[in-house]
């Protein structure tokens, strides 16, 4: 046996499955990962790893991992593959896709890709390349995580914010400009388990260390809402009117930071009006919480000097989620808690630097005018919706798959999937997503594993790579990184390899000037001024310099915006509460309340015939959605799918804890264990989504057991927000209990 050498690298996507940034010490023995932990050294982590990451061993080697190139040989479901060498897979995939655009065109193959991994970069360049204006995270109904956060962001205030836990500074919490929060508002999140959008959720917990108070938004109980100052147990989708009920507060007792106010919003007069709409007395209604609270902790909140709110999915997944979104922001706003020490400080990717180019003149550069037009003439869903069309250019997920379905106003004839298991845990109404998909002519999926969306659909697989065994770059705020490939496991090939040699065979002239993917990545990382190899010397990453993409206090040295004068990079300088970019995209310019499509309220007679409102997918550290169940250290931790369950509401349908039941609406029934707990109020459940079983028969009509467990059977679609973005009904299905034993309904 040879030595051990230990290297280091940033994980992001395969392996830990999230959406990254940690360092990583990988201890290499005779070119096999033999063990992983954190780099202390790493300002993003500090030495910390989730049990993912610790497990990656595992997940590497694994003895399912697909390691070549499979083509189907049976009929589609049937799960026979075959081996064949990365030249015939290439030679298949150029050879059938090239089909499709001949015969319909290339908008008639859509891009798709699953969360916030490493893949905007490869996926884009290969659907440009190919010539489709369809890139798209389908399935996700309401394009509804992040985007409707970011857009809201980007539209009021002309940046995109975060709390600040010193994540931007070199030091991290010793450096002498950062200032503990005072109070975060945790909305909708849970940070220690799922470290979203490149946010560590221990950040958070670090901050509590240091002195910050909490205010909880979740209807449940978790472990930070146990450690919170106030905790806001609101129904399920009911945000939008707790916002707006917290800044009725706020604007009636006078307690908005006026002097940032006077410079620097713009609406708030009007604002005013709309949370006159909005008083406690009718927001306790709505959301069940009591005033006298909603009142304490708005004021606890807009007393604190430094203060800002975490937020999380469940707010992109309210109806409406853009608005949500909208007034969630006006309070950090009105506070003047925006780009100060210890608030809500802008979020720039350091050095500038992006995956992927944004600006049409790149874009006409690299893919050519025709492309071009196309990303608004014929990009799903950017004539639906004008937000759509002018925020972050993928194609609207629930018309995607309505047009599969249609063929109507053009055909969709093939998917190349890649980071997404559509079919396994991405896709609400996921029995419909399996009748439209089957009609496709050609299905190519990018994965480690075989999975339920591999088994149903592919024609070919491709196998892709872990974070150990890539070289890759992560701009997503700070740091910047690189990821350097340490290991080789079978004939995996990367993201960026796979999709370097197909867009080069597509596009052969505007790719001309790179000869292989790194090539490409100092092309990007120029605005850095340092090269992958400079990073690889400099030790990986690079915290970003004073300017733009440095806190603090930018808009207040004509950092933000393109002219160079104080203020905000919006229209009109201001933070617009008030907002004129939703004004132009026909919404309406204030924050609104909508009640979910289905529950108590809106849908009464439902509500009657399945009278638990069911939450969905709140994290479990052991798996990224639909992954890791065939990792025996996780696994064994969390072995079945259960459901949350009151110990009234437990005792009111007769069930025990450990009981298998079914979970039923109209659009089905599915299998989970029943945990009886007080996690959850009498009148909600909670149950994790995204199972299937690895070690079940994968070919047709089973599956891997997805239709005896894939709970997003159950969840509705499509998504009525006005925006086009937000309003997936992943957090308010309703749905009743059923006994498996007994086949008859519970009582209840
Ligand atoms: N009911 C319910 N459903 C939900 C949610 C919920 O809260 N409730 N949440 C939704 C949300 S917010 C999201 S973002 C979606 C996420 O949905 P997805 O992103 O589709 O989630 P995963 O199950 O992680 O599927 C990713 C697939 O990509 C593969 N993969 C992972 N990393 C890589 C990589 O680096 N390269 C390649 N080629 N493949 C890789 C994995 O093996 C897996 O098969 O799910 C949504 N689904
Ligand atoms: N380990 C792990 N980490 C992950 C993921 C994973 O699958 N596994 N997924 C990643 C992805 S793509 C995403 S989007 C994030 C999501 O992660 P988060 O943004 O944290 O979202 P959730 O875990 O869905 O829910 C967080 C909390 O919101 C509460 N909640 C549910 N409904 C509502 C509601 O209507 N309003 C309010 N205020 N609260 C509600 C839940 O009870 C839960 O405690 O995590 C990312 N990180
Ligand atoms: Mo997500």
């Amino acid at each position: 046996m040879g030595n051990i050498d230990i290297y280091s690298t940033v994980a992001w996507s395969a392996g830990a499955g999230c959406h990254g940034g940690c360092g990583q010490m990988l201890h290499v023995q005779d070119g096999k990962m033999v063990k992983i932990e954190g780099d202390e050294s790493h300002p993003f982590n500090q030495g910390r790893s989730c049990p993912r990451v610790l497990a990656l061993t595992q997940y590497m080697y694994h003895e399912d991992r697909i390691t070549q190139p499979m083509k189907r040989v049976g009929e589609r479901g049937s799960g026979k593959f075959e081996p064949i060498s990365w030249d015939d897979a290439f030679d298949y995939c150029e050879a059938e896709m090239n089909k499709i655009k001949n015969q319909n065109g290339p908008e008639s193959i859509v891009f798709a890709q699953g969360t916030g991994r490493d893949i905007g970069g490869p996926i884009s360049f290969l659907a440009y390349s190919y010539g489709s204006p369809n890139w798209v995270q389908l399935g996700l109904s309401g394009q509804s995580c992040y985007t409707p956060r970011l857009g809201a962001m980007k539209a009021v205030q002309g940046d995109f914010g975060v709390s600040d836990c010193s994540q931007f500074l070199e030091k991290r919490y010793d450096d002498p400009e950062w200032e503990v929060p005072e109070v975060i508002i945790v909305w909708g999140q849970h940070p220690p388990n799922g470290c979203p959008d490149a946010f560590f959720g221990h950040w958070i917990v670090d901050c509590m260390k240091r002195g910050t108070k909490i205010i909880s938004m979740d209807p449940r109980n978790t472990w930070m809402t146990g450690r919170s100052e106030y905790h806001l147990k609101l129904r399920p989708g009911t945000d939008g009117a707790m916002a707006l009920g917290m800044l009725n507060v706020i604007l009636s007792e006078g307690l908005e930071d006026k002097e940032f106010c006077g410079k620097f919003v713009h609406g708030l007069s009007e604002l005013k009006e709309r949370a006159v709409e909005y008083p406690v007395e009718r927001v306790a209604e709505i959301t069940g919480v009591p005033a006298e609270d909603i009142t304490e902790a708005a004021r606890f909140f807009a007393n604190a000097k430094r203060a800002s709110i975490h937020w999380g999915v469940p707010i992109d997944m309210c109806p409406d989620g853009t608005s949500v979104a909208h007034g969630i922001i006006c309070l950090w706003a009105i506070t003047g808690n925006i780009d100060i020490p210890g608030g809500q400080v802008i979020a720039r990717p350091s050095h500038e630097v992006s995956s992927y180019p944004y600006s049409t003149e790149a874009l006409v550069d690299l893919y050519g005018e025709e492309l071009v037009k196309t990303l608004t003439e014929k990009r799903i869903g950017a004539d639906a919706y004008k937000m759509v069309k002018n925020f972050r250019g993928w194609a609207q997920p629930d018309m995607v798959i309505d047009q599969i379905m249609t063929g109507e106003p053009y055909p969709i004839k093939g998917a190349w999937i890649q980071t997404a298991n559509v079919l396994g845990g991405q896709a609400a109404r996921a029995n419909f997503h399996y009748e439209a998909l089957k009609k496709l002519e050609f299905v190519a999926v990018v994965d480690l594993f075989y999975n339920p969306t591999i088994m149903a659909l592919a024609d070919i697989v491709l196998p892709s790579s872990t974070f150990p065994e890539k070289d890759s770059f992560r701009s997503w705020w700070a740091p910047l990184s690189i990821i350097k490939k340490r290991v080789q496991v079978g004939d995996c090939k990367t993201d960026w390899e796979i999709n370097f040699e197909l867009a080069k065979r597509f596009n052969p002239e505007g790719t001309q000037r790179w000869g292989s993917p790194m090539e490409y990545f100092n092309e990007r990382l120029a605005p850095s001024g340092k090269t992958f190899k400079d990073m690889e010397e400099a030790g990986g990453w690079l915290m970003p310099e004073d300017g733009p993409a440095k806190p603090y206090r930018r808009h207040e040295r004509g950092l933000l915006r393109q002219d160079g004068e104080p203020g905000f990079n919006t229209r009109t300088g201001k933070i617009e509460v008030y907002c004129t970019a939703y004004e132009d995209w026909d919404l309406d310019p204030l924050p609104f309340y909508t009640e979910p499509p289905q529950s108590p309220v809106s849908t009464p007679e439902l509500h009657e015939k399945y009278p638990l409102i069911m939450i969905t997918g709140a994290r479990s550290q052991l798996f990224f959605h639909s992954e890791h169940r065939g990792i025996p250290w996780l696994r064994e931790k969390e072995p079945d799918p259960y459901v949350e369950i009151h110990p009234e509401t437990a005792a009111d349908y007769d069930v025990y804890d450990g009981e298998w039941i079914y979970l039923k609406n109209d659009l089905g029934k599915v299998k989970r264990k029943v945990m009886i707990t007080k996690r959850v109020k009498p009148t909600e459940i909670q149950t994790l989504h995204g199972w299937w079983m690895p070690e079940q028969e994968g070919a047709e009509p089973n599956l891997f057991g997805v239709w005896d467990y894939q709970i997003n059977q159950l969840v509705p679609g499509p998504q009525e927000s006005q925006s086009g973005f937000g309003g997936g009904q992943y957090k308010t299905t309703l749905v009743t209990l059923e006994k498996i034993n007994e086949g008859a309904q519970a009582n209840g």
